[in-house]
């Protein structure tokens, strides 16, 4: 679900969300949520479309909040990650998960396999890694929610990888830059972790429209790398 507000306003900043992300698991009580990013505007007496096509890195602050078993409110400011739950005794959020880091790497990864036989080869690669690997290490566990806001929270809590790629279907993948990406991938880098479209670093891209999308592959720094050289090694064979 997606919507926009009016832009005949005049402000210093402007902001990207999707205001219920994951709402086709609404009707199941699976966990779902709202992603938000914000931005400076360039000139705040004429606010513009191009205020909010800067690439991520621009983001000053980006965050999540889910509705799950708790309501969550993971926020970052630039200066590294911040949870709190909601205390609906109190009425407010309650510093619980003060400066969240990602563990280096997971055993966790997290993607739609149903999507398989479309995949490219360097996420097929890195799949089949996960599930058999060839260096004597544990294969790694799927989890998988279909709900970006409880699978990347998973993510970040526990380490390991969130995968939404390209595919034969989709070649942009089905996340939206804006309002699911970027945030994701702002709050994944300041946790210590990294966020890579297949091509480049997310927050690097610089969209061209509102509702673009692109892949992404994010999580645990040292799993997110694993997955760079796979799209790198096969950019050398091409
Ligand atoms: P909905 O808001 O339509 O449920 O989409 C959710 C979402 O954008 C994101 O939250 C999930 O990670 C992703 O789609 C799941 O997509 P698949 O159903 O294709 O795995």
């Amino acid at each position: 679900m997606m919507c926009s507000v009016s832009p005949n306003r005049t402000c210093r900043y402007c902001v990207v969300f999707d205001p219920l992300d994951g709402s086709s698991n609404i009707d199941c009580g699976v966990s779902i949520g709202t992603i938000f990013g914000i931005y400076m505007v360039k000139d705040k007496d004429n606010v513009s479309l191009d205020d909010v096509l800067q690439p991520g890195k621009h983001m000053v602050a980006a965050g999540y909040c889910m509705y799950g078993s708790s309501c969550t409110l993971v926020l970052s400011t630039g200066n590294g990650v911040n949870g709190f739950t909601l205390d609906p005794s109190l009425g407010e959020f309650i510093l619980t998960h003060p400066d969240i880091k990602i563990p280096k790497r997971g055993k966790l990864y997290s993607v739609n396999e149903g999507n398989a036989k479309n995949w490219d080869t360097p996420t097929a690669k890195f799949v089949e890694k996960c599930k058999f690997p060839k260096d004597g290490s544990s294969p790694k566990s799927l989890r998988y929610i279909g709900s970006m806001v409880a699978d990347v929270h998973r993510t970040l809590l526990y380490g390991g990888i969130f995968l939404y790629p390209a595919d034969k279907k989709s070649p942009n993948g089905k996340l939206r830059v804006l309002y699911e990406v970027f945030p994701m991938s702002f709050l994944m880098e300041q946790a210590g972790g990294q966020a890579f479209t297949g091509e480049q670093r997310a927050l690097d891209l610089v969209p061209t429209k509102i509702h673009q999308r692109s892949p992404v592959f994010l999580g645990s720094y040292d799993d997110v790398e694993e997955i760079i050289a796979l799209y790198a090694a096969e950019e050398k064979k091409a």
